[in-house]
């Protein structure tokens, strides 16, 4: 592989007969969509694996953030971080509410749990942190401030899937969990999503939510809810039953990539990898290293066009913040958010997928090391 391009990231694939005899019977029953029997077993499954007491799936991670949103009925102000595929913030605005821009703490980079109190106002209705690159949230210090002012939580665990806090599943913390499937997450179902959520509110949002996912149709003869198709079809399910089974492999082999680049970047003067969290059990789903320009005396833009140059794709996960994207133009200001300001423009997300070869990961290390000696 070493002459070839090393993007970011690379869909993990089952098998191809495992597929092919997966979808056997989606062929055969002739139920393509609209929550068949793969989606069901799925659904089952995911539950399992995610230790939650709810999962519904969805189209894609996005439409489980906007329909979460949307199922709650809120109205208002939500506190959430500019440190995030624009997605997250999407949802917010595509809800008729308005975003409330938090700092993030610049450990972990996730909302700076200090900051959210000094943010919420009468109109605030919710806190939507994102469990970004797959480090949690500080989970414990937001349910407690939220618990306070009476706020709902929604996580965006798009990052997540598999990750573990003090051996609860990470979508079983706040009032719901949003996962995304898509082919270039640790778990994929070519596209797809979930929302997690516990029990005591499946008869109100879980009821909702499922609604609205299929046009807001409650029965036959009933409309309840204003709704959008946000089905999640039985070919997706079939990948995803199949990747499921592989997933704790695939997660173990990106293991040994993430400690690979530990090891070889750590201690550099100017450079600052990624770190384990305590009592957290990771799914290594991405590796972003802080480059400081003021010490290397070389930019993150730079290094990036030095990989590129070597066929290497690192991106810019997450700039620019989405409180300075185009459509949000004048809107908000990014110097509100400094710490996430200075992140965006410092982060370089290195290529992390199952099965790049350590070689490779010595030879991506090898060029930033040399290009900022
Ligand atoms: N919240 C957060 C925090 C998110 O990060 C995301 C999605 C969402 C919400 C929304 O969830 P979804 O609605 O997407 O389920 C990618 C993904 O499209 C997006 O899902 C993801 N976040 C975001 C961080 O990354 P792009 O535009 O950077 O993807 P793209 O097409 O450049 O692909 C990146 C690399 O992945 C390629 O260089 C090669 C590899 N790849 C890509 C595709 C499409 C594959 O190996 N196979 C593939 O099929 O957004």
């Amino acid at each position: 592989m070493a002459n070839d391009k090393i993007l970011v990231t690379r869909s993990s694939m089952p098998d191809f007969d495992e597929y092919v005899e997966e979808i056997r019977d989606i062929w055969d029953s002739r139920w393509l969509t609209n929550m068949g029997i793969k989606h069901q077993t799925l659904q089952k499954e995911l539950c399992q694996y995610l230790k939650t007491e709810n999962t519904e799936l969805f189209t894609n991670g996005h439409m489980a953030i906007e329909l979460s949103l949307a199922a709650f009925d809120l109205q208002g102000e939500v506190i959430t971080t500019p440190f995030t595929f624009v997605s997250t913030t999407q949802a917010i605005v595509r809800n008729g509410l308005k975003p409330v821009f938090c700092d993030i703490d610049p450990v972990t980079y996730t909302m700076d749990p200090t900051k959210i109190e000094a943010l919420i106002t009468d109109k605030t209705c919710a806190i939507l942190p994102v469990h970004v690159y797959g480090n949690i949230c500080h989970v414990e210090e937001i349910e407690e401030i939220a618990k306070k002012h009476g706020l709902k939580v929604i996580y965006d665990a798009a990052h997540t899937f598999g990750v573990e806090y003090k051996g609860r599943g990470i979508g079983t913390y706040g009032d719901a969990s949003c996962f995304s499937f898509h082919a270039t997450k640790v778990f994929h179902t070519i596209e797809g999503g979930a929302v997690t959520y516990k029990d005591d509110i499946k008869d109100t949002f879980g009821t909702k939510l499922n609604y609205m996912k299929d046009f807001g149709i409650c029965d036959e003869d009933n409309i309840t809810e204003i709704g959008p198709n946000a089905k999640f079809n039985e070919f997706c399910a079939a990948m995803g039953l199949c990747n499921l089974r592989h997933v704790d492999g695939e997660i173990e082999k990106r293991r040994h990539v993430v400690e690979r680049y530990r090891e070889n970047l750590s201690g550099i003067p100017g450079i600052t990898v990624n770190q384990p969290q305590k009592d957290v059990k990771p799914n290594y789903a991405y590796f972003p290293v802080i480059f400081n320009e003021e010490i290397l005396g070389i930019d993150r833009n730079q290094i990036k066009d030095i990989l590129a140059g070597h066929g290497i794709n690192a991106r810019k996960y997450f700039y620019p913040l989405t409180n300075s994207v185009a459509c949000y133009k004048g809107q908000y200001d990014p110097e509100d958010t400094p710490v996430a300001l200075q992140m965006s423009k410092r982060v370089l997300t290195l290529p992390l997928f199952a099965d790049l070869a350590l070689s490779d990961v010595d030879r991506i290390c090898n060029i930033i090391k040399e290009a900022v000696k």
